[in-house]
Order: structure tokens, then sequence, then C-alpha cells
């Protein structure tokens, strides 16, 4: 849904940067309508099934389309129905409330610190002990605990409680930089590529958002660029069944040449976003990362702006050692963004915190379970309230 990228014209018609809010979160709905796109399409592809689209889409109007005739002044015609009263709050609210349910793991220990009656050394001793066991890391936990200080100094704060409310500024406010929308129709096609280790959530997570670029009738074409495992690629291909997209896939093929096939399809068959799911490895694997390194060397000869993104997805439970991933792909491969995952049931929600301070590529996404609605925009202060409130 529109919630979920940011959709905007390509690159030369305009020279006022887009706004890179994710949109849940920011109320106007469908703020200044994107021009219509471009009018004629290359071959029709297995396109999705065209969904009622709840959002008030600025649809392309059809210039070429006989108007009805104007209607008589005399008739008044009977109001519109309403469009639907926004028809992205109710999800998001639940949303919020399996986020906090799958945060509660990490808050209870932080919030339990300020159950007490006194702010003193013990409390922010407390603090520290509970931010760094939920993976906060050294760093995000000073800074955190020096900025709060400062706060409540500022603030005069004698309740604990109120400490816990600074404690959320100063959360959020750290978490900020790593807001950003995904956005698409900059470039046709849009080229992601997503790597990780095995497990991460990759297939699930390009699976979610494929679905929700389907639905709002952008055109995807994937490629299964996880070559070796039939498993893999079966996996992708129920997704891209489920969402009604193409996928490009090979078995036992170069992941590299996969990739360049499927960039060329999307030029081909005028798709809006490619997107490649590549196999797990680690890091420390020096041959794989080459291996995706390739690949994004193969995709900039397919099309010379591509990758548009490169994007990691992190498994959220691992704490620590996701930052550990963040950094160690970001220096192979460039990210641009993260997908943050399985944020639920854990107890190590404080990564964000640390990937915040440390190594900060934007959050697109954060995945509280397996199903298509546990994949979500990104907002520090939600996430703050959703871990400490
Ligand atoms: N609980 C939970 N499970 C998830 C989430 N995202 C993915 N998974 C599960 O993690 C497992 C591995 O996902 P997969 O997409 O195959 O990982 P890949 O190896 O990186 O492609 C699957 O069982 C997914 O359903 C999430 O946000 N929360
Ligand atoms: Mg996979």
């Amino acid at each position: 849904m529109f919630s979920f990228f940011k959709k905007t014209a390509p690159a030369p018609a305009s020279d006022d940067a887009p706004i890179l809010l994710p949109e849940g979160w920011v109320t106007k709905p469908a703020s200044s309508p994107p021009p219509p796109p471009p009018a004629p399409e290359p071959q029709p592809v297995v396109r999705p099934a065209p969904v009622a689209a709840p959002v008030a889409t600025p649809v392309a109007q059809q210039p070429a389309a006989p108007r009805p005739p104007a209607p008589t002044p005399a008739v008044i015609a009977p109001p519109p129905p309403a469009p639907a009263p926004e028809p992205a709050a109710a999800p998001r609210q639940s949303w919020l409330e399996r986020l906090h349910a799958g945060l509660r793991k990490t808050g209870s220990s932080i919030a339990g610190v300020f159950t007490g009656t006194q702010i003193d050394d013990h409390l922010y001793e407390e603090l520290e002990e509970a931010l760094l066991m939920a993976d906060a890391g050294v760093k995000a936990t000073q800074f955190l605990l020096d900025d709060l200080k400062r706060r409540v100094k500022d603030a005069k704060a004698s309740d604990p409680q109120a400490v816990r409310g600074l404690l959320i500024d100063a959360l959020s406010e750290l978490l900020k930089p790593l807001e950003k929308g995904l956005e698409v129709g900059r470039y046709t096609p849009t080229v992601m590529m997503v790597v990780g280790v095995n497990g991460a959530g990759k297939t699930t997570s390009i699976g979610k958002l494929t679905r929700h670029l389907a639905e709002a009738d952008q055109k995807v074409l994937l490629a299964a660029a996880d070559t070796f495992r039939a498993a893999a690629r079966e996996q992708l291909g129920v997704w891209a069944d489920r969402a009604k997209v193409e996928i490009i896939s090979q078995e036992g093929g170069d992941p590299a040449a996969v990739s360049f096939d499927a960039v060329n399809a999307g030029r081909a068959r005028g798709a809006d976003v490619v997107i490649a799911d590549t196999a797990g490895r680690l890091p420390t694997q020096v041959h794989l990362m080459e291996e995706l390194k390739k690949i994004k060397r193969v995709i900039t000869k397919a099309q010379a702006d591509a990758p548009h993104e490169v994007l990691l997805v992190v498994d959220g439970n691992t704490g620590q050692n996701a930052l550990n991933q963040v950094k160690a792909f970001d220096e192979a491969l460039g990210l641009t963004g993260l997908i943050v995952t399985k944020l639920d049931g854990t107890a190590k929600g404080g990564v964000l915190a640390a990937i915040a301070r440390e190594r900060p590529v934007p959050v697109y996404f954060i995945g509280v379970g397996e199903k298509l609605e546990d994949l979500e925009t990104f907002s520090a202060r939600e996430f703050a309230r959703a871990l400490l409130e």
C-alpha cells in the first residue's frame, strides 16, 4: 500500500527533491499527486490482477477516453461516497500493537528501571545494564545515558516516570536519522538487490514488499539469484505467484547472469521495479562476498545507474551480530537501506540504537512476524514508544 514506499516522478521531471518520508505516518493522504505515468505501456506482461485500490490514487487520466456529457445543471449529483475514512489508520494501529507486543521482552527490562521513586546513580546504573542487555551496544548506551542526564537536568525532572518519557525523546532523536522511505518511480526500472545471511528473512521480506508494490499497481519483476537451492527458487516463486508478478529463475545458473537477465527483461518489459533475491552468506565468506560484488557490477552493466538499492536484511534477534553484519555488508557493497526482521519476541531490540550510533544505514522496514502485514515502515518515535511505553 502507499504507506509502504514513496512513488516519485522520474528523475528528469523535477528538480525539487522528493520527500523521503514513509507516508504511513505522514497523515496527509496523497500529498502531491505524482504526474500521470508515461502513457503507452510497452508489451504487457503478467500483471497483477487490478486490485480495487482503497487509496485515492491519482490514477492516470485517460485524455483519449470520451468524456460523459456534463451533468445538466438541474440534476444535483448525489455526493460521491465518502472517500473511505483513512484506510491506512486502522492497519497501522494494529501493526503498532504487534510491534509493542513484539518488543515487550526488550522493553520490560528497560521499563522496569523506572519503577522506583528516585532518580539517582542506581537508576542510571540499572538503565545502563538494561540497555546493554537489549544490545544497544556500549557506544549508543553511553550516548543515551549522557543525553538523558542532560534532559533530566534541563527538565528538572524528579519522577522516574518522567525520566522514562525523556528517554523516549532521547531514543527517538537517536533513531531519527534511520527514518527513510523506500522510493520507486525515479528510475525505470528501480533495481533492488537484496542481501544478507541465511535465514535473515530476505525472501520473505521481498515477497511482502512485492505484494505491497503490486497492489499499488507497480509492475514488479523478481530475479531468483539464489540459484543454488531449488527450495530457494521455489520459495520466491510462491511469492511471485501470489503477487502475480514475473520471475526470472534459472536452475543452477550463475547468480550474476540471472540478475543481468532480469534487469534486461525488466527494461524490455517496462517493469517499474526489479528485485534480486540473493543467496544467504556470512560476511566472512570472502568468495561469496565477491560473488555479491559481481552481481552488483553486472547489474550496473545491464543498467548504468543500477542497482538503485542495495538492501541488507538483518535478523533483529541477533543483536550485536546484526550490527556487525551491517558494517561488513556496507563495506563490501555500499548499502542503501536495511530491513530489520524478527523484532517480534526479541530481547535485543536495542540493536537499532547501536546501528543508529555506529553505522546509520536507513531502515526502510521492520518485520515483527511472518505475515504480509507484519512488515511495516520504520518510524523512530513509534519504535521508541513501542519499546518504552
Ligand atoms: N518471527 C518472524 N519470522 C520471520 C520474519 N521474517 C521472516 N521470518 C521467517 O524467517 C525464516 C527465514 O526467512 P527467509 O525469508 O527464508 O530467509 P532468507 O534465507 O534470508 O531468504 C522463515 O521461516 C520466515 O517466515 C519476522 O519478521 N518475524
Ligand atoms: Mg531466501
